[in-house]
């Protein structure tokens, strides 16, 4: 990423992290090509949804990084919180808006762990066995986030709690439910969906499903 767009996105999420962004102002065209609204918020997972409890709950933020960590429950949420509403799309066609969803933004998880310049890609791994992948450029972004909660409330195990990611401006398969390992990678590792025919670069407004 050039170093004036990750300025540019850090302002902007700066912005929104005092409180100071303007209302939203959208496009009248927010369905990506070959998309259809839904407000019933699908469950789609591997048929498992995993029991953690949030006793027992870590994350691990490692690879090529100056400070790696592991952080428990009481870490994760007592780091500065973030609040942003996004559009979320999945790849079978369907895409909610305005999804609220408040957690800790990958800035700040960033900002913990201090990637190091060899750092390109970033490698999500779930407590389900699911995992996916994505350039560290595209997680770099003021929208960008580990969740925890979705419209003011815990998210529930089926939509991947205790903890998931949210990168709004990829296919929904690129953000992790049930959210246990993130590793920082000289090089790209392709995900669960990535290994089996699914887009690596996952655009929903190119309409780029399938690899
Ligand atoms: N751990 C995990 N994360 C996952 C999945 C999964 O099966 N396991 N499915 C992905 C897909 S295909 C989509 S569309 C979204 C679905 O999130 P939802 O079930 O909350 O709608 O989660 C993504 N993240
Ligand atoms: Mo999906």
């Amino acid at each position: 990423m050039l170093k004036e767009d990750y300025i540019v996105r850090k302002e902007r999420w700066a912005r929104k992290m005092a409180g100071k962004k303007e209302p939203l102002v959208r496009s009248t065209n927010r369905l990506p090509p070959g998309q259809r609204e839904v407000h019933n918020f699908p469950i789609l997972d591997l048929g498992l949804q995993p029991d953690v409890q949030l006793d027992k709950w870590e994350l691990k933020i490692h690879g090529h990084v100056e400070n790696p960590v592991t952080i428990n429950w009481a870490q994760f949420t007592a780091l500065p919180q973030f609040t942003d509403t996004s559009d979320f799309h999945c790849v079978t066609t369907w895409s909610q808006f305005d999804m609220k969803f408040t957690g800790v933004a990958f800035f700040t998880l960033a900002d913990l762990v201090k990637p190091k310049p060899s750092a390109t890609h970033v490698f999500f791994k779930s407590y389900d066995g699911y995992s996916t992948n994505n350039p560290l450029d595209v997680c770099m972004d003021d929208d960008v986030l580990v969740a925890h909660s979705w419209n003011g409330q815990p998210i529930s195990k089926a939509h991947g709690g205790p903890a998931r990611v949210i990168i709004p401006k990829r296919y929904a398969w690129k953000g992790a439910k049930f959210i246990r390992e993130i590793t920082f990678l000289d090089r790209d590792i392709l995900g669960f969906w990535e290994v089996r025919g699914y887009s690596n670069t996952a655009d929903p407004w190119t309409d780029d499903r399938f690899s």
